[in-house]
């Protein structure tokens, strides 16, 4: 945690959070297992945090960390700012603070079952350059919490201001700092973290270091302070640069420096945004009346946002994991077994994972609970694919009746109206409550679907997926010497293309689409909300009106799931129907922009459109990083295949990647931040930020690794 201490009191901060405005942080580099660089910008205050550790031991080892404070752009130099470390139990394992001088927490001993015994040292602190000592004050917390989600209260609610910093010879100020703990307002939650405390306050620019040592390494070689961690450091950094053009060769292909340096943050923020949670998810399944939790478990996993989002979403890791196996084929192979180990009983896996206090502390609780019904794109078949030829077989061995499980799963509980068709289950149930009742568990939530959900959709994009899905179990059935051919005839018939054409092709639309109940005519209405008496009159509310009668039709929507038998690859190269696809692509009226391609075509009814007052549109225009990488791996291979398109997909192939990388790259110039999605019309970033969720496959685009 850090505060800036300021005339008028200076706030405390522990997590960058998205709202604080912050103009940027993140990882510079980081390699997923024992180096990072890390820089927070905080409004005048530059933090670089730098770890390194020192496998050993039986217990991971030791590492160290370096913070390096210093003043920035309009922030005043000398400034006075505290730097908090601290360490808390989590339910288990002891502490003992070790105090020099009355007021300074010098070391920490401790002992915890994954950790065994340890110490952790706080170095005095430093100038910037490490070589004099720096004036510092003193203050420490010995305290208790009901959990690691309550640190921050914990130690806001233990500041005063009754402190005084007096350098000799320098000018006096006061600020704040811990005092005694008095307890947290409100209902008394039962101890569960026990936390100790070290705060030092200085005048920028300074340093601090930190070293964690395993109590299970013997023989260490001196500890990893000043020059030798300098020294590790720097022979870490060259690793990575080395790593990383010998994975991604960027600086072959001709990206200049700054370019390489985005490339290399957001493969960073990826790595360095990995958590390891534990918990149980609420589920609702139609067995019982009310959720009920599922047991503890532990998911290992990337994340799309470390601020906003900082949890697993099942159909994002397919995507994270096609990044990572790239960088770190053990690590992908690690999460991907993490995620299969949550499927229930009956072969399902939870969308969204929020396990453990911390993670849910970030959820509204409408949103906690996950319906058993409810599937989410098999993504993890993507990431597969591409494990597949490397992965040992043992591991391969132990994942295949899980795999089988969750094939199975979708192919009974999300199958549609006729053989060969499939439908998501779990649509919006209350249909006149929204323009377009969404569709949550495509993963393209608001992006339009059958005006009248009924069990007579189809729906195009999960019998892709599931295309995809039956083709790597065959494969990963046939490297394992088990019965490939249901899965290899399951393929066939989700890629024979007369029956896809039967089945999705709108001929009115001039395009693939999904079948259901539709009304061409639906639209909001304004309705006046009456007023509570005395109260101002509430804003409009908006109520769907339906013009037309909806009947069994092709849905009028064209957009990212009309592109779906392209993104998957599942038309042959001489289709008939790759022409009007491509020519939807390349349209400024419908799918391209000069930022990427946008979710929904911009002569599409529903374009841009709300959903409800409180629904701004999501998946109705903006330029999404995912599917714009499927789609250029989808043209990256239609141009190399002989064919009567494969110029125009190689034209279309140059001219997508350059404007989805140019942009993403802009913007992170002009903002600081990789983000959720961008805008068709400004290519400006829009929504979640710092999102290095799917939008860091850009590095795979800019590596052209497909
Ligand atoms: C809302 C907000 C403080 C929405 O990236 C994760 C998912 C995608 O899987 C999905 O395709 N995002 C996309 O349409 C974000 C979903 C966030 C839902 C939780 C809570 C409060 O946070």
């Amino acid at each position: 945690m850090w505060l800036q201490q300021r005339e008028a009191g200076g706030g405390l901060r522990h997590t960058c959070e998205q709202g604080d405005g912050l103009a940027s942080y993140g990882w510079l580099r980081h390699d997923g297992d024992n180096f990072g660089v890390q820089d927070v910008r905080d409004r005048g205050l530059l933090l670089r945090t730098e770890f390194v550790k020192r496998p050993g031991g039986e217990h991971g080892g030791d590492w160290s960390w370096r913070v390096t404070a210093r003043p920035e752009g309009a922030g005043s130099p000398a400034s006075l700012v505290s730097l908090f470390f601290y360490v808390a139990t989590d339910g288990q394992g002891t502490l003992r603070p070790h105090v020099e001088d009355g007021t300074r927490l010098a070391a920490v001993t401790g002992t915890s079952e994954e950790l065994g015994d340890f110490k952790i040292t706080f170095l005095r602190p430093t100038t910037e350059s490490g070589e004099d000592p720096k004036y510092s004050s003193y203050h420490y917390l010995d305290a208790w919490s009901p959990g690691l989600h309550r640190l921050t209260d914990v130690v806001r609610s233990s500041l005063s201001d009754r402190f005084v910093f007096s350098p000799p010879g320098g000018p006096r100020q006061r600020f704040l700092a811990v005092d005694t703990f008095r307890g947290l307002p409100g209902a008394a939650e039962a101890p569960r973290s026990h936390l100790l405390l070290h705060q030092v306050t200085l005048r920028l620019p300074a340093r601090v270091e930190v070293t964690f040592e395993s109590g299970s390494v013997r023989d260490r070689r001196g500890p990893l302070v000043g020059p030798a961690l300098t020294a590790e450091l720097a022979r870490h950094e060259a690793a990575f640069e080395r790593r990383f053009e010998e994975t991604f060769a960027l600086e072959r292909k001709g990206f200049p420096p700054a370019q390489r340096r985005f490339a290399q943050a957001a493969l960073s923020n990826m790595l360095g945004g990995m958590g390891y949670f534990h918990g149980h998810s609420l589920v609702q399944s139609p067995l019982h009346e009310h959720p009920v939790p599922y047991p503890e478990s532990s998911l290992f996993t990337a994340v799309p946002s470390r601020s906003f989002f900082p949890r697993g979403f099942l159909w994002d890791e397919g995507f994270h994991q096609l990044l990572l196996a790239r960088w770190d084929p053990e690590l992908s192979r690690e999460v991907i077994a993490h995620w299969f180990d949550l499927m229930n009983a009956e072969g399902w896996i939870p969308r969204e994972q929020i396990l453990g206090e911390e993670a849910r502390a970030k959820v509204p609780p409408e949103f906690v609970v996950q319906h058993s019904e409810t599937a989410n794109p098999p993504t993890l078949f993507l990431a597969l694919q591409r494990l597949l030829g490397t992965a040992p077989l043992p591991y391969l061995r132990r994942l295949f009746p899980r795999l089988r499980a969750w094939y199975e799963w979708y192919n009974s509980t999300q199958a549609g109206p006729l053989p060969y068709t499939f439908r998501w289950r779990g649509r919006d149930a209350d249909p006149e409550r929204f323009l377009n009742p969404k569709t949550l568990a495509s993963g393209l939530d608001d992006y339009p679907r059958a005006s009248h959900p009924s069990a007579d959709e189809r729906h195009l994009d999960l019998r892709c997926w599931m295309a995809l899905a039956s083709q790597v179990l065959a494969e990963a059935a046939e490297r394992l010497g088990e019965p490939a051919e249901p899965y290899r005839q399951m393929q066939r018939a989700l890629s024979d293309n007369e029956l896809l054409e039967r089945l999705h092709w709108a001929e009115e639309l001039g395009a693939f689409a999904d079948y259901g109940n539709h009304s061409r005519a639906v639209g909001l209405r304004r309705e006046a909300v009456r007023a509570a008496p005395g109260r101002p009159p509430p804003a409009p509310r908006l109520v769907r009106v339906v013009r037309e009668a909806p009947r069994p039709r092709f849905v009028g929507a064209l957009g990212y799931v009309s592109l779906f038998p392209l993104l998957l690859q599942l038309l042959p190269p001489d289709s008939p129907r790759l022409a009007p696809v491509l020519a939807a692509m390349r349209s400024e009226r419908q799918l391209w922009t000069p930022f990427g391609l946008r979710s929904l075509a911009r002569d599409s009814p529903l374009y841009m459109q709300r959903n409800t007052e409180h629904d701004p549109p999501y998946w109705r225009g903006p330029v999404w990083v995912n599917i714009n990488y499927l789609a250029l791996r989808a043209l990256h291979a239609y141009g190399s295949r002989p064919g009567p398109h494969r110029e125009q997909a190689a034209e279309l192939y140059r001219e997508l990647r350059h404007n989805l990388v140019a942009n993403l790259y802009r913007q992170y110039a002009e903002s600081g931040y990789l983000w959720e999605h961008y805008s068709d019309s400004t290519g400006a970033g829009q929504g979640s930020h710092p999102f290095t969720g799917w939008s860091a496959l850009v590095v795979l685009v800019m590596a052209e690794d497909y």
